[in-house]
């Protein structure tokens, strides 16, 4: 899968792109990633790419004439277009499902604004899907573009090891439910214990607990994804208490 990172500050991917799993499903062929810096396609020796907005206002908005040909050149620099996504915190949120569906793309190009946005017309004309990773403000895109990289590549067959792949199935679509607690040694630190279940060698037991920790958890802390999974999985007539009732 090749994705291509369109931003302002390539420098910021470097360290990212050079480290465990990104790297080896890089040097391993499964992964590419090319980074362009937009400022390249400025026509001016200070490198201008952003000007101030019409009807006045703080901040500085991306140039329509310089972001088109940029997000253009790079298409057209591989056979397939690709898929176009625009960061930004107007955008749909990122979650499994889209992770999902972004996987089964051959090529993603991942645009990342800074300062106050883009001119709009980049919208009309490119028709991006915008991407944001929730309510909260971000200095730029690339924090959001790496998200959507390593999400998405935990998703390419052989990017990660089985044993990795068989915990994701905690938290895929159709299946949205937290962890349980995980504990290692020592058995007992600072007067805290490790759960007696644990420690017993019956398997039966230990998965009977983990998956009660895992429906109260979630019933505790994200309720909203036990009422998703209620909606897009269970039989009409159960409850919403009956999720870990077989667990006690
Ligand atoms: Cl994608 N961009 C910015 N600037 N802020 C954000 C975001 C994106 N997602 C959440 N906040």
């Amino acid at each position: 899968m090749r994705f291509d990172v369109l931003t302002l500050f390539p420098g910021i991917f470097t360290s990212f792109l050079e480290e465990s799993l990104l790297k080896s499903a890089i040097d391993g062929g499964l992964v590419q990633v090319s980074l362009h810096n937009i400022r390249d396609w400025a026509d001016d020796r200070h490198g201008t790419v952003d000007d101030t907005p019409y009807g006045g206002g703080a901040g500085m908005v991306m140039k329509v004439d310089k972001v088109v040909p940029c997000v253009e050149d790079v298409q057209a620099a591989a056979p397939t277009a690709g898929r176009l996504l625009l960061m930004s915190p107007q955008g749909r949120r990122l979650d499994q499902p889209l992770v999902e569906e972004l996987a089964r793309e051959e090529r993603l190009l991942l645009l990342c604004g800074r300062y106050e946005g883009f001119d709009e017309r980049v919208v009309e004309i490119l028709r991006p899907q915008e991407v944001s990773l929730g309510d909260f403000i971000l200095n730029g895109g690339e924090v959001a573009a790496m998200a959507v990289i390593e999400s998405v590549i935990r998703l390419i067959p052989g990017v990660l090891g089985d044993a990795d792949s068989a915990r994701y199935d905690s938290f895929s679509s159709g299946n949205r439910i937290l962890e349980e607690p995980q504990y290692t040694r020592p058995r007992e630190y600072r007067g805290h214990e490790v759960p007696e279940i644990l420690l017993s060698g019956d398997h039966g037991r230990v998965d009977q607990w983990r998956a009660q920790q895992r429906v109260l958890r979630t019933r505790e802390r994200r309720p909203d994804l036990l009422e998703k999974s209620q909606e897009n999985t269970a039989a009409p007539a159960e409850k919403r208490s009956g999720a870990g009732e077989n667990n006690k």
